[in-house]
């Protein structure tokens, strides 16, 4: 993150890695600053930049800790679960004043981030109970075919920054209540809140070496960790270029990857729609934590006949919004995350108005007066006029930036909603229920919402998408989630007393 030359306003706090149940400093002997994006004056503290001989240790730490925590009942591990989340919703309050603060969005989406992984906690907690496995038939007499889900033994989780307690909590509850322990890699703009998860997984009990924690860049940290020979899975969540270099890795080495990348979120609004809860979607789905979702609405396809009116209703509704630190109570969008991001948002709006050719609507520029002197804000942009094939429609932008789209029917929304690499999350404003349903079912995405924003998934349905999103996993949902961080033990019992040859022994049905 860039460094503001003002005097910080705080004593930096420096912050160390936990490996194998302590606080350790990272042998690398370095750190990276974590500023606050909304006033970088603001130092939230000094985290580690570790190295691979970090890595190992915490891989190390892990491989030491997995047979006896897969030893303990999954029912007993579902008990520290339990109390873990209790605990996070003690300290919901200052998590999320401490997520804001390294984050930026506003304390009513930092405290929903902290509320996804109280109910990530809880929900897999319950799971603990059932892990099921199931018995079958046997094709011969007197044998017995059943099977369990086993373990896989250390997995790397590698976290992005925008949700950045909540995606950790999608990877570590199923990873832990499957019996496997964890090393975590999060993003080296918000370690913090990654930190704060797990001394609430420390005070609830979870023994050391479970869950450790090395905080670095990617590159260095995040690179270490893939390609170490001990680590079984890599979960990885972020930018589909990053992702991919981990399939690569993942795949030359045998290992097991799951994968959540990017996306291009369309909202498709019919002439039948109830516009102004149109717009609302529209504005909460393109400008909440200012655009930097994967789930983003950054594409809205609106039908020609009500196109005007819409873009009116959303120009009007989007001057409205209060951009500030998030901090304060009144703000709804917060900063972009740091000056590499700000610098990439400005860059595609340049894009959109010289390359594209599209028409800017509103804002498209930063704020750098008053109040937003010190941080990275955008102000809110609407693209209008926007052809469906050009850059700003089909890039992950991942900022406050809207390109409105206009279509003649059905037909053509979704055929333009379709036609980009990426497939997580679309959604369509309609009264009629035959075009939702048919909508539906013709979406190529993971998920799809009727009369609501792109974004909201909640914690027990599938969370994932389809072409250049993911690769054919999804988080959430226990049995989806269970699939990544468990595999299946088939058994078989004879209790014939002789030697049965499946496929070959023939059993002769009585007449
Ligand atoms: C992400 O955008 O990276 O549905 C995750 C949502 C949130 C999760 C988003 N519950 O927008």
């Amino acid at each position: 993150m860039a460094v503001s030359k003002s005097k910080p306003s705080t004593k930096p706090e420096t912050y160390k890695n936990y490996i194998g149940g302590r606080w350790v400093k990272p042998l690398s002997g370095s750190s990276i600053e974590n500023r606050n994006p909304a006033d970088t004056r603001d130092l939230v503290g000094n985290f580690p930049a570790s190295n691979a001989e970090d890595v190992s240790a915490a891989v190390s730490a892990a491989r030491e800790a997995f047979p006896k925590w897969k030893a303990v009942p999954a029912p007993k591990r579902a008990e520290l679960l339990f109390r873990w989340a209790q605990i996070l919703v003690e300290r919901k309050d200052a998590f999320a004043t401490d997520m804001t603060r390294e984050m930026g969005k506003v304390l009513k989406e930092t405290g929903g981030d902290v509320q996804e992984a109280i109910d990530m906690t809880f929900y897999t907690a319950g799971e603990g109970r059932r892990l099921h496995g199931y018995t079958s038939p046997s094709e011969l007499p007197d044998k017995f075919a059943m099977c369990v889900r086993q373990p896989l033994g250390v997995c790397a989780l590698i976290t992005p920054w925008n949700f950045p307690m909540a995606i950790p909590s999608w990877k570590m509850m199923p990873a832990l209540i499957c019996g496997n322990t964890v090393v975590i890699k999060p993003a080296e703009d918000t370690p913090l809140s990654t930190i704060n998860l797990v001394k609430a997984a420390e005070a609830a009990g979870i023994p050391p070496g479970v869950i450790n924690i090395v905080m670095g860049t990617g590159e260095e940290a995040g690179a270490a960790l893939t390609q170490h020979p001990d680590v079984r899975l890599v979960s990885f969540t972020g930018s589909t270029d990053t992702g991919r270099i981990v399939a690569e890795t993942t795949g030359r080495m045998g290992k097991i990857c799951s994968l959540e990348m990017g996306g291009k979120n369309v909202i498709m609004v019919m002439e039948d729609a109830d516009l102004d809860l149109a717009v609302e979607g529209a504005v909460w789905g393109a400008f909440g934590t200012s655009g930097q979702r994967c789930t983003a609405s950054s594409r809205v396809v609106v039908h020609k006949r009500v196109y005007k009116k819409f873009v009116e209703k959303l120009a009007e509704r989007t001057k409205t919004l209060v951009i500030g630190n998030g901090l304060k109570k009144n703000v709804e969008m917060g900063p972009v995350i740091n000056e590499q991001a700000l610098q990439k948002i400005l860059s595609y709006i340049e894009i959109g108005k010289n390359i594209d050719g599209a028409t800017l609507h509103l804002g498209g520029h930063r704020l750098d007066k008053g109040e937003h002197k010190n941080g990275f804000f955008v102000a809110p942009t609407i693209f209008t006029d926007v052809a469906p094939q050009m850059t700003i429609a089909q890039e992950e932008i991942f900022g406050p930036v809207l390109s409105i789209i206009p279509c003649r029917d059905l037909d053509e929304a979704i055929e333009i909603g379709n036609g980009v690499k990426y497939g997580l999350s679309s959604s369509i404003y309609t009264q009629d229920v035959n075009r939702a349903f048919h909508a539906m079912e013709a979406m190529n995405t993971g998920i799809f919402y009727v009369n609501s924003s792109t974004i909201g998934a909640e914690v027990h349905l599938p969370f994932g998408g389809t072409k250049a999103t993911g690769n054919g996993h999804r988080e959430g949902a226990m049995i989806s989630s269970l699939d990544i961080f468990s595999e299946w033990k088939a058994i078989y019992v004879d209790y014939s007393g002789k030697l049965q040859k499946a496929q070959i022994d023939v059993f002769e049905t009585p007449r």
